[in-house]
């Protein structure tokens, strides 16, 4: 019931938020509650145009579902921000998505350049946007020695993070120009980065301490390659990672929120244990862990089921209330989670957006 009840309440709210840009950027109420394709607006009845959304990893996984869920129903173009083209390409052939409803445009979020090349290139195709999904994410528990990101930062933290953070900064100009009546801007969490669960507390756990390593720089040259200034971990460094998306997230909530109207939110999409994501670990990894989390902790999610969660961030107009953090019940009923301590400090979070900036030449 209390999961039901919390459910709903975007629903409630979104009725307040959702408004409709009218000539010259001057924004109007609307009276739209469901997920139809018109708006109201003072004038007459509009069909909506189809919308944009860039989605970065877009792959595999998770990235490439939500793609696939999105493409499908005709109302939006997919752009596939990725590495590998051609991957990209075969990805989207292979999930029989129609040429018509995505491109793919090279993003590489491990280097600063490329995050920038990236920008111009999709404003040169002359394209709205109305919706950034930070998706792409690497992971490497196995790693002994931290690698390097074309700018020199531990490459969890800066692909995960500060490519992220780079971006999204970047394209929240766009998503402001647009005339879409909900624009969002989502950046996609994890169970594991926050303490407040069992997920959460499995070691090596996050933890940003004081952020004297991030103020470092992240590199090999100053402190340490670890944001709290500690011995390199590749799984503590995903995990932190996945705090620095959540906690952005907010930040870019509490900045942005009120004066664009643009939705900022993130996601637990529930453990997709079947991904690349884990194409580093240990064969025997690998193999137990899709049946642990099946039939032990019951947290697993197919691809196709994460896809359509993270499609519903995007589009559903009862998941339009922005600062959230958004999860899955058993039922697959999205409710409103609860953010750990540290994922949802509003000090910290002030704090990493400052380095941030520093670090990607924003300040
Ligand atoms: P995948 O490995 O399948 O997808 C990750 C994607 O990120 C791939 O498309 C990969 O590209 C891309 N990527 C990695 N590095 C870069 C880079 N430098 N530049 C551009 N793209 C890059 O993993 P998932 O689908 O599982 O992960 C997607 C998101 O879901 C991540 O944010 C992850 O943290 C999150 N998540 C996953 C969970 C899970 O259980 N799997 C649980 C909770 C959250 P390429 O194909 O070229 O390798
Ligand atoms: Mg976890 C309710 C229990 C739960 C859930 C939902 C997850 C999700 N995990 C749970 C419990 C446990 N895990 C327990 C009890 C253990 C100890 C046996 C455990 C172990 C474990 C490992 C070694 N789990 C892992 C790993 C990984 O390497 C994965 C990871 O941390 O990636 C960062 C992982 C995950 N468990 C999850 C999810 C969603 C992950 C992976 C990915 C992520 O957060 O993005």
């Amino acid at each position: 019931m209390a999961l039901q009840a919390s459910s709903l309440l975007p629903a409630l709210s979104v009725r307040k938020e959702r408004r409709v840009r009218l000539g010259g950027g001057v924004r109007a109420q609307t009276t739209t509650t469901s997920p139809s394709t018109t708006v109201s607006s003072p004038d007459a009845k509009k069909t909506l145009r189809k919308g944009t959304v860039i989605i970065t990893g877009a792959s595999s996984g998770l990235g490439l579902a939500t793609a696939k869920a999105l493409a499908e129903t005709g109302k939006w173009h997919v752009i596939m921000a990725c590495r590998d083209f051609l991957k990209a390409e075969r990805a989207a052939k292979s999930v029989g998505m129609n040429k018509e409803n995505y491109s793919v445009i090279h993003l590489d979020l491990a280097s600063l350049d490329s995050v920038r090349q990236f920008t111009d290139n999709f404003r040169r195709s002359g394209r709205p946007l109305d919706a950034l999904v930070c998706n792409a994410a690497v992971y490497l528990p196995t790693a002994k020695e931290p690698t390097f990101t074309a700018d020199g930062f531990e490459l969890s933290v800066g692909t995960n993070h500060l490519g992220h953070f780079l971006l999204a900064r970047l394209l929240l100009d766009d998503l402001k120009k647009s005339d879409y009546p909900s624009r969002r801007l989502i950046i996609v969490g994890s169970i594991t980065g926050n303490t407040n669960t069992l997920a959460g507390n499995v070691p090596p756990k996050a933890d940003l301490g004081d952020l004297r390593g991030l103020a470092g720089g992240l590199n090999r040259l100053n402190t340490s390659s670890m944001i709290n200034g500690g011995e390199f971990d590749g799984a503590k460094a995903y995990k932190d990672s996945k705090v620095c998306n959540m906690l952005t997230m907010q930040e870019f909530h509490r900045r942005f929120h009120e004066e664009t109207g643009v939705t900022f939110a993130s996601l637990y999409p529930g453990c997709i244990a079947t991904t690349g994501l884990f194409r580093s670990h240990i064969p025997l990894f690998r193999i137990l862990f899709p049946p642990f989390q099946k039939y032990i902790t019951k947290g697993f999610v197919s691809e196709e089921e994460s896809g359509k969660r993270l499609a519903q961030v995007v589009t559903d107009p009862s998941l339009g209330k922005s600062g959230v953090y958004w999860s899955w019940n058993k039922d697959s009923a999205s409710f409103q989670n609860q953010l750990s301590e540290e994922a949802s400090d509003p000090e910290k979070a002030r704090k990493l957006w400052e380095l941030s900036e520093k670090l990607v030449g924003l300040a």
